[in-house]
């Protein structure tokens, strides 16, 4: 499969610096790069990210005195655009390259968050709007999920290695759903932040999870619900898993579409109803500065 790379004048750009800069660095071996059959230079995401990360350069592009409010809209625009591609590689299970989409958006800048919330999530809801308008199979499902699961452990290879904060937290998904993606991109966010994690993925009855926090003690707990088919037995469920880890006293992070309902939310009680990754960073930021 061809890769996408970055052009010469592409990476000048990334890196504020001029074409015959980049060709510099690649010359010296500093950063390393392939030629096309042509003879032209081309810079994989993989490896702007660790010249990036070695230099300590902000590779952003410089979009000179524009004004915040033309900035927003390119940003959008260009987030919508990315979207739309990486749907396209999710649901072709192009591995490789839906991992160098989520890195050309790191390399722009984009926070992990802002690339789970804002590219991976709607590129998911569009594969499921599609499914339920019957225009994409469940073996579709499956391999979108696969492809965006695997494209998220290459982009986290490029992500700078966090200092452990000697923190554990706990993730799974609620007995019943077999939903994998939202544990896998949790799991993402709390490593990047410098967390230990240990994720039990789809369908984790809460009775062995309490097994585990009674084993582990761990700083937080973080619990994910796509579908609740039997919200009776789950809210059941729920209730005597909290007596059970209750006095530990750990943070319990409820997410997932099943919490957007507000009746829902009312039988679980927890400390946070993450409605996106951005609002777990907001919340366990705020628990470190307590610790
Ligand atoms: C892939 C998929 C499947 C695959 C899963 C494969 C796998 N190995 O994981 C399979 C085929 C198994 C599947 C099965 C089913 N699915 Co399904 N599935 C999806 C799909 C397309 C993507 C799910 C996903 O990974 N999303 C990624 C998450 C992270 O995105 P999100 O849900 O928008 O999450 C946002 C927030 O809620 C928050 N968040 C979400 N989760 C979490 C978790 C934590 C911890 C935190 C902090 C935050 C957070 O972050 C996101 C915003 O940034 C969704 C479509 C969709 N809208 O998501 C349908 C969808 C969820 N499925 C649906 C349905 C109906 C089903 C089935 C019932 C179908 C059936 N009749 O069998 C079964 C149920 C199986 C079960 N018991 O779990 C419906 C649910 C409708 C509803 N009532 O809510 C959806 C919405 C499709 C649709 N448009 O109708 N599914």
């Amino acid at each position: 499969m061809e890769l996408k790379c970055f052009t010469t004048k592409e990476v000048a750009r990334l890196c504020r610096v001029s074409d015959a800069t980049v060709k510099r660095w690649g010359d010296s071996g500093l950063l390393r790069s392939e030629r096309t059959s042509g003879g032209h230079r081309r810079f994989r995401a993989e490896e702007i990210a660790r010249f990036q990360r070695e230099q300590n350069l902000g590779l952003k592009i410089s979009n000179g005195d524009e004004s915040a409010v033309r900035a927003a809209a390119r940003r959008r625009a260009s987030i919508h655009q990315s979207e739309s591609a990486l749907f396209h590689s999710l649901v072709g299970g192009c591995e490789e390259e839906a991992a160098n989409k989520l890195i050309g958006a790191h390399l722009h800048g984009e926070t992990l968050t802002s690339i789970f919330d804002d590219l991976i999530c709607p590129a998911m809801r569009r594969v499921g709007e599609l499914w339920y308008d019957g225009e994409l199979s469940i073996t579709q499902e499956h391999i979108a999920t696969r492809t965006a699961c695997n494209a998220v452990f290459k982009l986290r290879n490029v992500l700078p290695v966090p200092a452990l904060n000697g923190a554990l937290a706990m993730c799974g998904a609620m007995e019943g759903d077999f939903h994998e993606l939202p544990t896998h991109l949790a799991q993402t966010v709390f490593e990047n932040e410098g967390w230990e994690v240990l994720n039990f993925g789809a369908n984790t009855p809460l009775y062995a999870l309490a097994e585990e926090v009674a084993r582990h003690s761990p700083e937080l707990i973080c619990l994910s619900a796509t579908v609740m088919n039997d919200v009776e037995r789950s809210s059941r469920d729920y209730k005597i898993f909290t007596e059970q880890t209750g006095k530990l006293k750990i943070p319990i992070i409820l997410g997932g579409r099943a919490f957007a309902d507000e009746q829902i939310r009312r039988r679980f009680p927890a400390e946070l109803y993450a409605r996106s990754f951005a609002e777990v960073i907001n919340f366990t930021r705020g628990l470190k500065t307590k610790q």
